[in-house]
C-alpha cells in the first residue's frame, strides 16, 4: 500500500535559478534545459494521475522551485517549515496562498525551529526525519509535536557528516509496500531495521531520490542498476532527465509537493494558477 495522490503543487524554475544555493560543482544550470526538463516532470506526473498546479516563477527566490522544502503535507494537514537557509525562508510565505486553497489550517515551524521538508520521508508507520545541515532539533521537536495528533512517531537520522546528502531524502526513498530505496551508508541505521531496503550503490546514489506517485515510480534516467532492481520489483518507471537539478542539489522529489487524495478539499479557484 501507498499513499495515493491526486494533485502536485510545483513551481518551474525562474530566471535567477542559477544563483541558488549548491555544492554539487557540476557546473551552471542551463535554464532553457531545466524548463523542459520541468516540462517532461509535470507530464509524467500527469500520467500518474495527478492534476499539475503551476505556480508561478519566482525569481526573487532562485532555489523556489524546490517546492518540497517549504512545506510538509501529511494526510489532510498542511505544516509550513522554517528553511535552514536564510536565502529560502521567503519560500514560505510565497507558498503559504496555495497550500492554503487546499488546507483550512497552516501549521507552522517557528524560530529558533529550522526544518526543510527534504528531510522528512513518510512511511506506513512512523515517520523518518533527517537531522541535517538544514533541519536542526528544535525543527524536529515542532515536527514531532505536529505530527502526534495523527499518531505517526518520528525516528531521527543523522545525515549531517553524509557527504552528497543535504537532505535525508537525498539518500532514501519510501517505495510503498514497507519498502525503501537507500543508499548504502543509511541502509543499516537501527530505524530501518524494519523496512525491505533497496541498496543503491555509491555510483547511482543521487538516484536513491526516487518518487513513488501512484502506480508508477519517477527515477533519475541513468542508473540501470537501481532501475533494474526496481523493475524486477513490479514497478512501472518514469525515468526523466535531471541533470540541470543535479547541478543545483536538486532531485525529483523537490521539485513537487504531492497532496494526498484525502486532502482534496477543493475550491474551483485551485485549478487556475496562482502566485
Ligand atoms: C538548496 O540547496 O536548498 C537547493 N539548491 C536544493 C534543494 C533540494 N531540495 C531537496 O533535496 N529536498
Amino acid at each position: 500500500m501507498s499513499v495515493r495522490f491526486d494533485r502536485a503543487l510545483v513551481r518551474p524554475p525562474g530566471q535567477t535559478f542559477a544563483a541558488g544555493l549548491t555544492s554539487a560543482g557540476l557546473g551552471v544550470p542551463d535554464l532553457a534545459r531545466a524548463l523542459d526538463q520541468h516540462a517532461a516532470y509535470c507530464r509524467a506526473l500527469e500520467r500518474c494521475g495527478l492534476e499539475v498546479v503551476r505556480l508561478e516563477p519566482d525569481s526573487g527566490h532562485p532555489d523556489s522551485t524546490f517546492v518540497e522544502d517549504a512545506a510538509l503535507v501529511v494526510g489532510d494537514r498542511a505544516l509550513l517549515t522554517r528553511p535552514g537557509a536564510a536565502s529560502r525562508r521567503g519560500e514560505v510565505a510565497a507558498i503559504a496562498p496555495a497550500l492554503s486553497r487546499y488546507f483550512p489550517r497552516l501549521g507552522r515551524i517557528e524560530a529558533p525551529g529550522t526544518l526543510d521538508a527534504g528531510d522528512v520521508c513518510e512511511t506506513e508507520r512512523l515517520v523518518l526525519v533527517g537531522r541535517s545541515q538544514r533541519t536542526n532539533d528544535e525543527g524536529i521537536r515542532q515536527l514531532a509535536a505536529w505530527l502526534a495528533p495523527a499518531g505517526l512517531p518520528l525516528a531521527v537520522i543523522e545525515v549531517r557528516d553524509l557527504p552528497g546528502c543535504l537532505h535525508l531524502k537525498s539518500g532514501l526513498a519510501h517505495l510503498g509496500e514497507n519498502r525503501l530505496a537507500v543508499v548504502d551508508e543509511l541502509s543499516s541505521h537501527p530505524a530501518l531495521a524494519g523496512f525491505q531496503r533497496i541498496r543503491v550503490e555509491a555510483a547511482e546514489a543521487y538516484a536513491a531520490n526516487c518518487v513513488r506517485v501512484n502506480d508508477r515510480v519517477l527515477i533519475a534516467d541513468g542508473h540501470p542498476r537501481l532501475r533494474a532492481a526496481l523493475e524486477a520489483l513490479g514497478y512501472a518507471l518514469e525515468a526523466l532527465d535531471m541533470s540541470e537539478y543535479r547541478k543545483m542539489d536538486g532531485g525529483l522529489s523537490c521539485l513537487s509537493l504531492r497532496l494526498p487524495v484525502s486532502s482534496s478539499i477543493q475550491q474551483p479557484s485551485a485549478r487556475t494558477a496562482m502566485r
